[in-house]
């Protein structure tokens, strides 16, 4: 199965994040499947060479799908299995006429316009947020839980919430009927890593 068609019908998880190759092995090996490559400060050359060599790591796990932050011409240089654009990236539409069919594509939303836009288009599925404040995007457009509901049920690719998501708010988002549930800081800034995405995977497990 390509990494497209795996992600399509990955059951219900956490989508992590990493920025340096040991924090990808710490979330890999804590049960992680869906990582993110995602490093805002890296200039094209050491993002290119950490992109080659996390994209190694993750393609140890055959049920592990990698995608790469914002860099589309690094993604398909490098033959990630994903990539991720925000609305203020480069244009979806763009983006899609140059990415191979089994290339996975996230697009971020935060409004229900948006979100159906991208699907229509053919994004593999929305990020949608930022659900709740974030000090890790303290720029991000607060969308809340009704939002987050709202394009859940008006598109039929999986949706990732997205923002201040954490062990205290994340049932909130899971009744939602969000596939994935996308975390930076209560992950990685936990002390046990993979006791946290234990923990959470329990949580998740039990239907939130
Ligand atoms: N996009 C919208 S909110 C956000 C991104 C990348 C940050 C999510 O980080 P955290 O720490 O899980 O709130
Ligand atoms: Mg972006």
């Amino acid at each position: 199965m390509n990494k497209k068609d795996l992600f399509k019908t990955m059951r219900r998880g956490i989508y992590c994040f990493a920025d340096t190759i040991s924090l990808c092995k710490e979330l890999l090996n804590g049960g992680a499947r869906i990582i993110q490559f995602r490093d805002k400060s890296a200039e094209d050359e050491e993002f290119y060479r950490k992109a080659i060599e996390m994209c190694a790591l993750v393609r140890q796990y055959d049920d592990a799908v990698f995608i790469v932050n914002d860099r589309v011409d690094i993604a398909l240089e490098i033959g990630a299995d994903g990539i991720h654009v925000g609305q203020k990236d480069e244009d979806f539409h763009e983006v899609l006429a140059r990415l191979p069919e089994d290339m996975v594509i996230g697009v971020s939303a935060n409004t229900v316009k948006q979100a159906m836009e991208a699907e229509m288009a053919g994004a593999t599925y929305i990020g949608a947020g930022s659900v709740f404040p974030t000090p890790s995007k303290p720029d991000a457009i607060v969308v809340g839980i009704d939002t987050l509901e709202d394009i859940v049920k008006n598109v039929n690719v999986p949706v990732v919430a997205i923002g201040g998501i954490t062990m205290e708010n994340i049932r909130q988002a899971i009744k939602t009927g969000a596939h994935h549930f996308a975390m930076i800081s209560e992950v990685n800034n936990a002390k046990d890593i993979a006791g946290r995405l234990k923990e959470l995977s329990e949580i998740l497990q039990q239907g939130g």
